[in-house]
């Protein structure tokens, strides 16, 4: 008996052995849904906001236009599409309705419509168009509805939440499949609302009634994802500049998340004990308005910027929204199509040529020493297939052996997600000349991941799981030798009127010209800071002393110079301190002090008097601001005694989107200047100011 026993448990043993074998890793933690995990593999994506506001200039519009402002004479989707996919797009997703309540399709539900526009004699419909041309194109679509409306009369009551899910059932139906739903979360507050004109709050919890909201998108369109501040499907990443956290959890608490959730601050990171796959889609603009503004043609984003923002995101395990300000011909401007065409260049360019593939991998674990986990999978270009390890086995390396010493300095890893995020903390190594070395060290990787570093000439790679909810599955390891990026050079001028201009890589010489023409390498070298103390556009060009490429130009405007400037008045605060509002760079800031009870304002002494046409404002910009100015009163005086209103108006989404502010009046003349702060963002009660400037020209 005592033997058969003995047998039958030695069996047990073998068969258990053999089971684990073969038995993948149960899930760690949430993991996603189908569709989530369709919707992983887009990565890269168009915001296209193209709506009202394209016609009056405007970020937020208050609802009172009129459906005859809205009037694209070459409207062309296919136009959109095409630059799209030519950018390596996989969809684009349309502000149907923007806050101003003005809808892009001939809806029932309002008058506020396409239908009532000259665009194609009220008989169009964008949605549709864009449908088309999507397809056409082999692009999904998406569809951004704001559930705030500061047109309809209605707004507030419960009959507008019904006119908002008849907007979306029309939406859900009549276009075909889309790939997202996306819900703003900034609603409430001041608007026209048919007249009214006022301020009319609401509950972001309840009003809308999500739970039907979700409903109703689950039933019309069951494979497109639900974005909002807090999903249910995708989370926003908490800023509009284009970033993720480096460690980005897929994982959320997310029933403490609402839209307009005021810790969203915490979306960056997403929470590691997470209850639910909420990852991150990471929306930004490639200018820094939403909207399109003529004003802003020459600050689309440089080619390192978005370069930078595709290794923010898309490398830090979101998926990155690029929004396209479609302009007043209906058209993507040329400047955003030769960026957008840039980008996709040099991705591609860094991406050119995996080295890992073919190499010798081995791992410190595999899974039940089974075939189906080994190490080969992470280099096999299958993302189905995995290296996994043992139960338990929450720390293992996996090391890559080259045939020669090669030239490495980017690296791509992928967790097999269907089965959870699990990766807490890693390092990558280099063996280089039988020494190994440090090139990293990190936390987590989820969907992927993407490490940029100096190039290092290796024997071998290696990546440690240094810590990890469960037993490690890494789907993908690419190793890339990407080339030198050359940047364009940035400028800076400091108080005296000292114009600097730098760019990261010593081994690049800089070309300059101020007088607006466009400069080459006959022009003046840059060697050390010069004085600018007149009004200028300074340009220059970077050129890689090797290969002899340069950049395009960069150019900056300058107005007079600050040395005369001083603060002279203040509704509170530290004037000795003042220095920083006024010393040319926008990423230091001076604040009022908490007691400030009345409408805080500044006052500056420009030192002689000028003709002014303008001013500027920088908010604050650092990583958690507060103080920042939302609406505003500008006055100009002669003599400090008697000011004159030059302008008074709103800095619109200026929390969302901290660019400088430029504001232009009627040419007054004065020596003195005065910035009111009739409403600031938030609770407390300082006013911050960036940086302050004026225009003369
Ligand atoms: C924000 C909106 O208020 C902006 O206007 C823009 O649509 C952006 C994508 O979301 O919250």
């Amino acid at each position: 008996m005592k033997k058969i026993l003995q047998f039958v448990i030695a069996g047990a043993i073998i068969l258990s052995v053999s089971c684990n074998s073969q038995i993948p890793p149960e899930p760690v933690g949430p993991v996603p849904s189908e569709r989530q995990l369709a919707w992983h593999e887009l990565e890269y994506y168009a915001f296209v906001h193209f709506n009202m506001n394209t016609f009056t200039d405007m970020e937020w519009g208050t609802g009172g236009e009129k459906p005859e402002q809205f009037n694209p004479t070459q409207l062309d989707t296919r136009q959109w599409a095409k630059v799209g996919k030519e950018a390596g797009m996989k969809g684009i997703i349309l502000t149907a309705k923007h806050h101003d309540g003005f809808c892009l399709w001939p809806t029932k539900t309002t008058e506020h419509s396409v239908k009532n526009s000259p665009w194609k004699n009220g008989q169009g419909d964008l949605v549709q168009d864009l449908a088309d041309a999507c397809k056409e194109y082999g692009l999904k679509l998406g569809l951004y509805l704001s559930p705030w409306d500061r047109n309809n009369e209605h707004y507030g009551k419960p009959e507008y939440v019904q006119l908002f899910h008849e907007q979306l059932r029309e939406l859900l139906t009549n276009y075909g499949e889309l790939f997202e739903v996306w819900f703003d979360g900034a609603n409430g507050g001041s608007g026209y609302y048919g007249g009214a004109n006022e301020t009319r709050k609401i509950d972001n919890k309840t009003y809308y009634e999500w739970p039907k909201t979700t409903k109703m998108v689950r039933e019309l369109q069951p494979n497109a994802v639900i974005f909002s501040d807090g999903g249910p499907d995708v989370r926003w990443v908490g800023n509009e500049e284009g970033w993720a956290n480096e460690t980005n959890w897929s994982v959320m608490r997310r029933d403490e998340i609402h839209p307009g959730w005021p810790r969203y601050v915490e979306l960056r990171s997403g929470h590691e004990d997470g209850t639910h796959w909420l990852p991150a889609e990471v929306n930004t603009s490639i200018r820094p308005g939403w909207y399109y503004h003529p004003g802003e043609d020459h600050q689309v984003k440089t080619l390192p910027r978005l370069v930078q923002t595709f290794y923010e995101s898309v490398g830090r395990n979101g998926n990155f929204l690029l929004n396209l300000p479609v302009d007043d011909r209906g058209l993507v401007h040329e400047k955003d199509v030769e960026q957008l065409l840039a980008l996709k260049q040099q991705i591609d360019k860094d991406f050119a040529n995996e080295l890992a593939q073919g190499q010798t991998i081995v791992a410190s674990d595999v899974r039940g020493n089974d075939s189906a986990f080994s190490a080969e999978n992470a280099i096999d270009g299958d993302k189905e297939s995995y290296w996994a390890t043992n139960d338990g086995k929450i720390q293992a390396s996996i090391t890559v052996s080259f045939e020669e010493p090669t030239e490495v300095n980017r690296i791509v890893l992928q967790e097999y997600i269907p089965l959870g995020q699990r990766v807490k903390k890693f390092k990558v190594s280099a063996e280089v000349n039988d020494e190994w070395k440090t090139i990293d060290e990190q936390t987590t990787i989820g969907n992927k991941r993407i490490l940029q570093f100096e190039t290092v000439k290796a024997d071998k790679i290696q990546v440690e799981i240094l810590d990890s909810k469960g037993p490690v599955t890494l789907s993908n390891l690419e190793l890339y030798r990407a080339p030198a990026l050359l940047v364009e050079p940035v400028f800076s001028r400091n108080r005296d009127g000292m114009v600097s201009i730098s760019v990261p890589d010593d081994k690049v010489d800089i070309y300059f010209t101020t007088n607006g023409s466009d400069p080459t390498t006959s022009s003046s070298k840059y060697t050390k800071p010069f004085s600018l103390k007149e009004p200028a556009t300074i340009k220059a060009i970077a050129v890689d002393t090797d290969s002899g490429q340069q950049t395009q130009p960069a150019n900056q405007y300058f107005d007079i110079a600050k040395k005369e400037w001083h603060l002279i008045a203040a509704s509170s605060g530290n004037l000795e301190d003042a220095e920083k509002l006024m010393d040319g760079n926008p990423h230091t800031f001076w604040a009022t002090d908490k007691e400030d009870q009345k409408t805080p304002e500044i006052t500056i002494d420009l030192g002689k008097s000028f003709e002014l046409r303008g001013f500027t404002y920088w908010p604050i910009q650092i990583r958690y601001p507060f103080g920042i100015i939302t609406h505003y009163e500008f006055l100009v005086s002669t003599d400090n005694k008697n000011w004159k209103t030059a302008v008074k108006g709103e800095f619109g989404n200026v929390v969302n989107n901290r660019i400088e502010q430029k504001v232009s009046f009627e040419t007054l003349s004065g020596r003195y200047i005065k910035l009111k702060a009739l409403k600031i963002h938030g609770e407390d009660p300082r006013v911050s100011f960036g940086e302050i400037g004026v225009l003369t020209k």
